[in-house]
């Protein structure tokens, strides 16, 4: 994974990211084997007719202890390595939901979405515990879908290329969450899994926590922009007109609210 320069390219003008299984590890990817069995040995223990999801025939599921192994044992090292070198951020500012979708045979189709909005930033991180083919039901694509923000409607006109990202076991891929995708049909007899590892951006509070060294200035009382310009002059020059205006404003502010 040393070639940055040409992933980065790759991943800015298509938006995903597909790194092949990682060969030299002392993880034994036999274990993913005993994964898949005691999720398809739960899939038939429980009820999940009423689950949302179920009729569409995708669920999402939570790996439990297995989700978190994968993490520290495959893809952290990996997974920091790209947000580094590629995406120029910092995993510390990120949290990790640990989850997985799984696409039932015979269903699993959907429509083109994006998961979530442009805000919060997010990253989904895919780790393939089998072998996701043509027939089994990979995700598809819209190549370049995250460049910018488009309504549905655009997408559904909109020439974007299509591809259908199918994996090796042990492979990992990365993708905004903006990239708009979809679950294909799974024409095989048996359910595929995939582990789905969300990231998202933490509140900003953290740039002010004890983790920042650095020295930086921040904005007071006014907002930015023009409309706290304009505020912050009336307040500063013309400091009766301010407190005329406050002192009328006080009347209506909502009981416990900033006045
Ligand atoms: O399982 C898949 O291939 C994709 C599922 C998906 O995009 C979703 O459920 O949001
Ligand atoms: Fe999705």
């Amino acid at each position: 994974m040393a070639d940055y320069k040409s992933l980065e390219e790759f991943y800015s003008s298509n938006g995903y990211i597909h790194l092949k299984k990682i060969e030299k590890t002392t993880y034994n990817y036999n274990q993913l084997e005993n994964f898949e069995s005691d999720l398809l040995r739960k899939l038939t223990e429980e009820n999940l007719k009423k689950l949302p999801g179920y009729l569409m025939g995708n669920l999402n599921f939570s790996p439990g202890k297995f989700g978190i192994d994968i993490w520290n044992n495959l893809l952290q090292k990996e997974i920091n390595i790209i947000f580094k070198n590629i995406l120029k951020e910092d995993l510390n500012d990120y949290e990790i939901v640990y989850g997985g979708n799984i696409n039932f045979p015979k269903g699993g189709k959907q429509y083109f979405h994006m998961d979530g909005n442009f805000v919060p930033k997010r990253y989904i991180v895919h780790f393939a515990t089998s072998d996701i083919t043509l027939l089994n039901g990979p995700t598809e694509i819209l190549l370049s879908s995250h460049k910018k923000w488009l309504p549905f409607w655009k997408i559904l006109f909109s020439k974007l290329k299509k591809r259908k990202l199918t994996m090796k076991k042990g492979d990992i891929l990365l993708r905004p969450n903006i990239l708009w995708h979809r679950g294909t049909k799974n024409y095989s007899e048996k359910p595929r899994p995939i582990l789905t590892f969300i990231l998202t951006k933490k509140k900003s509070e953290n740039l002010y926590s004890e983790k920042n060294k650095d020295i930086f200035f921040y904005k007071n009382i006014f907002n930015e922009g023009f409309k706290g310009k304009f505020v912050e002059f009336i307040y500063v020059k013309l400091g009766i007109l301010f407190l005329v205006y406050r002192f009328f404003r006080s009347f209506f502010v909502k009981h416990g609210r900033y006045s």
